[in-house]
């Protein structure tokens, strides 16, 4: 699968609603200063950048407002607002996923996942994706234990426990929208999963290699494995969803969930090197990297790997 030649659009999500710390919104412009757009250009991509979606909402859900805004309507939090960035994020992706570029999209929260995937899934039916991630993402509002919708993305792609008809997200009933289908999907890096998630994964048989897997293996085997089973010997579109806390807090410490025990620096690098390798990018998020969230002084490193990993998932080789 090929996108149109060298040809990105870079979508900033500015959104920290699926979960409760506010800086996460800034990681976009973050990204920008580190020379996101110079190395695209570098590397002869003619980019695009559409800079940052504005999700304000005129009726008043402001941030100063009570986060637990979703406790009056049940546990999940601020789902509205959720759900209105992510149907103009779902609506940009897909035109220009359609127009068969390379879709790049700034988080911003994990949450933003459901309207670039949903986006990516208008517009290139085929598309599979590979979750990078030391959560699983995919509670549903009846097995989330925190009530984040960050937490919760893919159980809207497959539309678990009916989640598509979740106030907020009506607009993904959409029969021209696919509802993402377990064997497209496959998950590297987890380590931190609810209850529910399990059973989840169990019971969907969605493939997940946990840091497990990777230790046992190596990542070279994984991925091997992991493109194996979304593209076999087909050439269909890849999205990479990668939340930087996929990565070891020793490398990546700038993000709100961090899990110890997660991929080295190179093994990090390795995937998106590989999955620039089998040709098939179509679409990418990079989401959780909130550099607010590091002491006095500021710690470039998250920020850097960011770029990095994006650099690499887009074909700059190391030699
Ligand atoms: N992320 N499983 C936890 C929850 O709140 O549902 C953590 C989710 C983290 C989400 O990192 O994108
Ligand atoms: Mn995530
Ligand atoms: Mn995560
Ligand atoms: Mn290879």
């Amino acid at each position: 699968y090929v996108v149109e030649p060298r040809k990105v659009t870079i979508v900033g999500a500015p959104l920290a609603d699926g979960q409760p710390l506010l800086g996460v919104d800034r990681g976009p412009t973050f990204i920008r200063k580190r020379g996101l757009v110079q190395r695209l250009e570098r590397d002869a991509w003619r980019v695009e950048d559409l800079g940052d979606l504005d999700f304000e909402m005129r009726s008043g859900l402001g941030r100063q407002e009570d986060f637990a805004e979703g406790a009056a309507h049940g546990s999940t939090k601020r789902a509205k607002m959720v759900g209105h960035a992510n149907r103009i994020l779902y609506e940009v992706t897909h035109e220009h996923a359609r127009q068969d570029k390379l879709v790049l999209t700034l988080g911003g929260d994990h949450s933003i996942g459901v309207g670039s995937v949903a986006g990516a899934l208008k517009g290139r039916p085929e598309t599979a994706i590979i979750w990078v991630d030391a959560h699983a993402d995919i509670n549903s509002r009846n097995t989330s234990e925190s009530g984040h919708l960050h937490g919760m993305v893919l159980s809207f792609l497959m539309n678990l426990d009916n989640s598509r008809n979740m106030k907020g997200f009506h607009w993904l009933n959409d029969e021209s929208i696919p509802v993402l289908l377990p064997t497209r999907l496959v998950y590297v890096g987890l380590r931190d999963l609810d209850k529910g998630e399990k059973a989840f994964i169990r019971s969907l048989g969605i493939k997940a290699y946990t840091m497990h897997e990777v230790d046992k293996f190596g990542i070279g085997k994984i991925m091997e494995m992991v493109l194996d089973h979304i593209l076999g010997r087909t050439d269909r579109p890849l999205h990479l969803s990668f939340d930087i806390d996929a990565v070891d807090p020793l490398y990546a410490p700038s993000t709100g969930t961090r899990v110890a025990g997660g991929l080295s620096y190179r093994e990090a690098y390795y995937i998106c090197e590989e999955v620039a390798h089998s040709g098939c990018l179509a679409s990418m998020d990079l989401v959780e990297v909130n550099p607010t969230l590091t002491m006095a002084g500021g710690d470039e490193r998250t920020v850097d790997m960011a770029v990095g990993l994006i650099s690499s998932a887009t074909g700059n080789s190391i030699l």
